[in-house]
């Protein structure tokens, strides 16, 4: 395997590369609507994306003003996993909040 490449010895540089491939990664974004209330969003910050009161009350504030805001950058489970948390938190208290994900360049 990888013999006939130039530069390049079996068993090393290439094989090494493949090894050592990260995962791919996703945003995990929040959407801005009119009916959720801030106090929600910022508990949801807090509980789920483990924020500190005064970085959730940021992103709260930053997902107001400019429509969407990322939460976090998590491997494909855990931003799945965080989408339908949020999602399911939200129907259940009855508020329009919508979560998506989104996978980096
Ligand atoms: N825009 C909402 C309000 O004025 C607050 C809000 C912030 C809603 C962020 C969703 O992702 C959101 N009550």
């Amino acid at each position: 395997m990888g013999g006939n490449l130039p530069d390049s010895k079996e068993g090393t540089e290439i094989d090494e590369q493949q090894k050592t491939k990260e995962p791919p990664l996703y945003k995990v974004i929040l959407l801005n609507d009119d009916y959720t209330t801030m106090d929600f969003v910022v508990k949801v910050l807090e509980d789920v994306f483990n924020k500190s009161s005064n970085e959730a009350k940021v992103i709260m504030l930053s997902v107001h003003n400019n429509g969407s805001g990322v939460c976090g950058i998590y491997i494909r489970d855990i931003a799945e996993t965080k989408v339908l948390t949020v999602n399911t938190l939200a129907q259940d208290n009855g508020m329009p909040l919508k979560c998506v994900m989104e996978e980096v360049e």
